[in-house]
């Protein structure tokens, strides 16, 4: 059976700066920290890096046809922080203002709208060095800083906006396993880095909804990624486990913003290791957020491991699993796309519902979903059909999350193009549009399969 979306159902792709634009030290910019990163020997695969990436910022206007092409209604992308402030802070660079202008010129006159996310990862190396990164809160009010001078030079075109994508990813792999930038091994500082980064969000919110909301009349939030825990059986124990991986993973963040702190279970077994929000604080942050952003990639099942002192998740995505006491595993029969994530699109829908019950149905945007798979280009073409059975499967989740009353507003695919997907470099392709060696760009099967999704609002079975 077909199943209609919502009229004004919002359909878009997505991108971010540091893995598509290159020109990493050019007409000004100044350095991130995932362009170090990317020189120290053994962090990324191959040894790539995003000095080049899929070269958008020299490419512009060929990728703003390209985008109008897809058929896609809005395009999230991400605005590099050290192109706009090279020092992380007071000096502007106007060649970067230059360069947002004609990208959000570009899209409104071609009828896109514009999302923009003040930050994806790459923090001016200046920040990291002089304060410590996300450890210290002068790096919160060089972003706020940063966040004015957007609104105040993007915010008459831009109307959506994210503060920040993915907290849980920049402390987790950033501040606790150290694989992504700026590569730090510990099981505190995460906790502390995730500090930082709720009170920047709701601060650079405060700023906002103050000087510039009722006037420029947009709408503000922040992005969170989680992935679906289902328990590995109906025990009570598996059960609480499931629960508990969910509040360490989703509700580390959205609870403060919705409910205006950690989850208890959080703080019970991190003690001392959880800083603690002062009433002013809670009062800041609760409600920081105009829509509920949602990344979601993958589901596992989740078992209780108390007492039995689980090592850090091979898989990762777990977080830090021995601060959780939880045992996570994959379902036998579930494929498995090339990043090693599971494809259960039923998690999908369970997440949604979940969201949906725990903070009181916000308005949901799904700001990424999509896969990586080893596509290949053969006779000019590039066939995906595991892709296209992807996005089916988890389109169709999404739509029976919105039948049980979730009250999702849009969907971004990511991502628009193969880029750089950071430690694992260029060897994992999760676009719509293939990009060849000689950075030309060839749609895939895939992209008019969602093309026909947006023009007819529906999908079939
Ligand atoms: C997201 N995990 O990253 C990012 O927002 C994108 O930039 C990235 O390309 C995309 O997902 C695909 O990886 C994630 O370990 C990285 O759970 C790691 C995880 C989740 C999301």
């Amino acid at each position: 059976m077909n199943k209609k979306f919502p009229e004004g159902f919002l359909w878009g792709g997505a991108t971010s700066a540091y893995q598509i634009e290159g020109a990493w030290l050019e007409d000004g910019k100044g350095p991130s920290i995932w362009d170090v990163f990317c020189m120290i020997p053994g962090k990324v695969i191959n040894h790539d890096n995003g000095n080049t990436a899929c070269d958008h910022y020299h490419r512009l206007e060929e990728d703003l046809d390209l985008i109008k092409k897809t058929g896609i209604r809005a395009y999230r992308f991400s605005i590099s922080w050290p192109r706009i402030l090279p020092a992380g802070r007071e000096a502007v660079n106007p060649k970067g203002l230059e360069f947002y202008n004609r990208l959000i010129d570009g899209l409104i006159q071609r009828d896109i709208v514009p999302w923009a996310t003040l930050y994806h990862w790459d923090l001016p190396v200046a920040l990291e060095m002089e304060y410590d990164g996300w450890l210290d809160a002068r790096t919160g009010e060089a972003f706020v800083e940063y966040a004015a001078v957007c609104f105040s030079h993007f915010g008459d075109r831009v109307k959506n906006w994210i503060t920040i994508n993915e907290p849980w990813v920049v402390a987790i792999l950033g501040y606790g396993l150290g694989v992504f930038a700026p590569g730090k091994k510990s099981n505190t500082l995460p906790y502390l880095a995730g500090h930082q980064l709720i009170l920047a969000h709701a601060k650079t919110v405060e700023v906002y909804r103050k000087q510039f909301q009722p006037v420029q009349q947009g709408q503000i939030g922040i992005t969170n990624n989680c992935d679906w825990r289902e328990p590995l059986t109906d025990s009570p124990e598996d059960r609480a486990a499931a629960q508990r991986a969910l509040e360490f993973f989703l509700g580390w963040f959205s609870d403060p913003i919705y409910k205006g702190d950690y989850p208890e279970v959080m703080k019970q077994r991190l003690g001392p290791r959880l800083p603690v929000f002062s009433p002013e604080e809670q009062a800041l942050i609760r409600g920081s957020s105009d829509f509920f952003g949602l990344n979601h990639y993958t589901t596992m099942y989740a078992s209780d491991a108390s007492g039995k002192k689980e090592a850090v998740s091979v898989y990762g995505n777990g977080g830090l699993s021995e601060d959780q006491d939880v045992h996570l595993s994959i379902g036998r029969d579930w494929k498995l796309t090339t990043m090693q994530w599971a494809i259960v699109p039923w998690g999908f829908r369970n997440l949604l519902v979940w969201i949906a019950e725990r903070y009181e149905n916000p308005p949901v945007y799904i700001t990424e979903n999509g896969c990586a798979f080893d596509d290949q280009l053969a006779q000019g073409l590039v066939h995906d059909p595991e892709r296209i059975e992807f996005f089916k499967g988890y389109i169709r989740a999404l739509a029976e999350a919105l039948d049980s009353g979730v009250d999702v507003r849009g969907y971004f695919i990511w991502s628009l193009m193969d880029n750089f997907e950071w430690a694992s470099g260029y060897s994992k392709k999760f676009g719509i549009i293939y990009v060849d060696q000689a950075l030309n760009r060839i749609p895939k099967t895939s992209a008019e399969w969602y093309r026909r999704i947006i023009e007819t609002n529906e999908i079939g079975s």
